[in-house]
């Protein structure tokens, strides 16, 4: 059985959760790979709005198995909330998710750590969502950190000394903390955190593969923040891409499948840094209404603009996408025309490839397409869909080289179009 990985192709937000939701009945497990709380996987149905943050999207499907792989960065603090929300709504996951032992742990001093780092640059602050992600990263990486296995022998031992070498950094930030604030339900968290089932997730995950059971993939973030290809350094600290899949999951490039890339029909993005076609007018405005664009996990109000093609080329290409899904159609339903870009003009030079930097100077070359001009929350099925809708997806389709299989026109399960 090969793994299917669903992606985010641009700046994260495009709806990955409520498409996962929509597969998950197709696959026998669910898995995240990279991130952390950093993610805010909104799901709604039967008139109920859930967001997820470290846990697997797949848990609203009954028998699923949900796996929280070695690449992600783990908050037990806020493991813990997001499981005893979840209780009370009914839902327990003792016996369905499973967690790698070679997961990181983000500790208290790792979203001090964030917050300093982020005051102590002022103006060029990357907006990061104050988790701790980059910070547990940078020890992953500076092979300081803890990971989840720890908790079962020596961890005491291990958090005071990261903790000392931590108190020290934020001492040298100049920044005032208050750590008994954040670590209160620490120890907590740890012990939720051993009432699950902590486990190889490398070899479970391969012996899946060879059981023949389906697996899915659930990227966080989007392309465009992924650390190596994305928007540098205005971008998070993991592999968003589709080969953070193989790292974060520790299987063979050979057991991929289908790449699922998921992009809204225009664009949005939180936090600092460039985006090409953001708009400051009304339709901005309109899209951020209509839209609905504000972040799940901080609640800011997101960074609004048409598609941008030249971008969502780049991303479809570095993830080798399969299929493509496209959100949000019905939010474009209240403009007259709509505009995509289709290349940038750079000082004298105009191109369509996604280049080094992102200059200010960037201008956007825009296409103009007629828009649809009404209301598709209530669709149903493709003939229903008006013609201007039609060539919009035609044009992306024959521009991308990828097939549009999904679109969704409303954030409710139902509301959701399959073109296969
Ligand atoms: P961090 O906290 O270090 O990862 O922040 C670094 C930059 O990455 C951005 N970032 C995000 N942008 C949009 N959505 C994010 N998460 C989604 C949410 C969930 C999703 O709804 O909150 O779509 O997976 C997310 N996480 C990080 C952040 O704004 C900084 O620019
Ligand atoms: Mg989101």
């Amino acid at each position: 059985m090969k793994v299917d990985v669903l992606l985010g192709l641009q700046w994260g937000d495009e709806g990955k959760g409520k498409v996962v939701d929509v597969l998950t009945p197709k696959y026998d497990v669910i898995t995240r790979f990279q991130g952390g709380p950093n993610a805010g996987h909104t799901l709604e149905f039967d008139n109920k709005k859930f967001v997820l943050h470290n846990i697997p999207s797949g848990i609203f499907q009954g028998d699923k198995i949900n796996v929280i792989g070695n690449g992600v960065v783990l908050d037990p603090i806020i493991f813990k909330q997001e499981i005893d929300e979840l209780k009370a709504q009914g839902i327990d996951l003792t016996n369905s998710l499973f967690i790698s032992k070679k997961a990181h742990l983000i500790l208290p001093t790792h979203r001090i750590l964030d917050a300093a780092s982020e005051a102590s640059k002022g103006k060029t602050k990357i907006g990061s969502t104050l988790k701790g992600i980059g910070p547990t990263y940078m020890d992953k990486t500076g092979r300081n950190g803890i990971r989840v296995g720890d908790i079962l022998s020596g961890f005491d031992e291990k958090y005071a000394a990261l903790k000392e070498k931590h108190e020290q950094l934020i001492k040298m930030y100049g920044f005032e903390y208050n750590l008994s604030e954040y670590e209160k339900g620490l120890q907590e968290g740890i012990e939720a955190l051993k009432e699950f089932t902590l486990i190889d997730s490398e070899h479970e995950l391969n012996r899946y593969i060879k059981g023949g059971q389906s697996i899915l993939a659930e990227g966080a973030q989007g392309t465009l923040l992924d650390i190596d290809f994305g928007s540098y350094p205005f971008v998070t600290s993991s592999n968003t891409v589709c080969a953070g899949a193989c790292i974060g999951m520790g299987i063979s490039p050979r057991n991929i499948g289908e790449v699922y890339g998921i992009f809204k029909a225009y664009c949005t993005r939180v936090g600092s840094g460039p985006f090409p076609t953001e708009l400051f007018d009304e339709d901005g405005d309109k899209m951020r209404k209509e839209g609905n664009e504000f972040g799940s996990t901080t609640g800011r109000p997101r960074r609004c603009g048409w598609l941008d093609l030249v971008a969502l080329k780049y991303s479809v290409m570095i993830n080798g996408v399969t299929k493509l899904i496209m959100m949000k159609s019905d939010v474009l339903g209240c403009f007259e025309t709509i505009k995509i870009a289709t290349a940038y003009k750079i000082g004298d030079t105009v191109t369509e490839e996604f280049p080094f930097e992102l200059p200010e100077s960037l201008e956007p070359v825009y296409k103009e397409l007629p828009g649809w001009n009404c209301d598709l929350t209530g669709l149903k099925s493709e003939e229903e869909f008006p013609q201007q809708l039609k060539d919009y997806i035609r044009y992306l389709e024959d521009e991308l080289e990828v097939p549009i299989t999904i679109v969704s026109v409303g954030p409710d399960r139902e509301q959701t179009i399959v073109r296969e």
